[in-house]
């Protein structure tokens, strides 16, 4: 089987795809698009002319839990629960996970401090639901990394790089998220997801955005 990931180096969703492969044990190529100039060939097998698209022996699979489910009908070991009521309810997590990458995305353009100061709340909010959803273990559901770590792990990632920014008290407080938190970081396919330079790329773009967050940074380096 030949896996090619189109990719791109501080997409979330294609870190979930490379996350799940690298915990399969499953040999694929990557390849980084220019989101900002897509080539042709890109969207014609990207019909939201996002990433990440997987290529299976050429044929092309979009959206993130679209190629999630796939690599769990192609590929051991599972990181989907045996009980359909346990899938069912991880997918939900994964579409929360979802909301909370576009509160981050809302975040990083907020022009004004009162609309930063919104999606602070907003997200400040939904950690403290997952706060009172997971229980003892080191993941989301106890010792076993599932999907939806596949998708928390990009997340937290975020806040590696916010964390140096200043503290927003997003995250303030909530001991089993920080624990969770810690657990995926350490995790070598999380670790493998993203290059090098993953921190320096996103500081890059962070202060490209000309937000509020970006002024922050400014300030931060005067
Ligand atoms: N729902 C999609 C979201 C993917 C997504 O938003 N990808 C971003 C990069 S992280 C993208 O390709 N943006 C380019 C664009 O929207 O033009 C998924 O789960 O795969």
């Amino acid at each position: 089987m030949t896996l090619h990931l189109m990719s791109h180096a501080l997409c979330p969703y294609v870190q979930r795809a490379a996350i799940s492969m690298l915990e399969k044990g499953v040999s694929f190529e990557r390849t980084d698009i220019d989101l900002a100039k897509k080539p042709e060939w890109f969207l014609a097998i990207s019909p939201l002319g996002k990433t990440p698209v997987l290529l299976d022996n050429q044929q092309a699979i979009f959206e993130s839990t679209a190629i999630l489910e796939y690599l769990e009908d192609t590929q051991s070991p599972p990181l989907h629960s045996k009980a359909a009521i346990t899938r069912a309810q991880h997918r939900g997590w994964i579409e929360f996970g979802s909301s909370i990458l576009n509160d981050i995305a809302g975040l990083y353009n907020a022009q004004t401090e009162d609309a930063f100061d919104q999606k602070t709340a907003a997200l400040e909010a939904k950690f403290a639901q997952l706060e009172r959803q997971l229980g003892e273990g080191a993941f989301f559901a106890g010792n076993a990394f599932t999907l939806v770590d596949t998708v928390f792990a990009p997340i937290f990632r975020y806040f590696d790089t916010f964390d140096e920014i200043a503290d927003f008290g997003i995250l303030l407080g909530k001991e089993k998220v920080a624990a969770w938190r810690k657990e995926l970081a350490a995790r070598p396919s999380v670790k493998q997801a993203v290059s090098a330079n993953y921190p320096s790329l996103l500081r890059v773009f962070l202060l490209n955005r000309n937000s509020h967050l970006s002024q922050l940074m400014k300030r931060q380096l005067s």
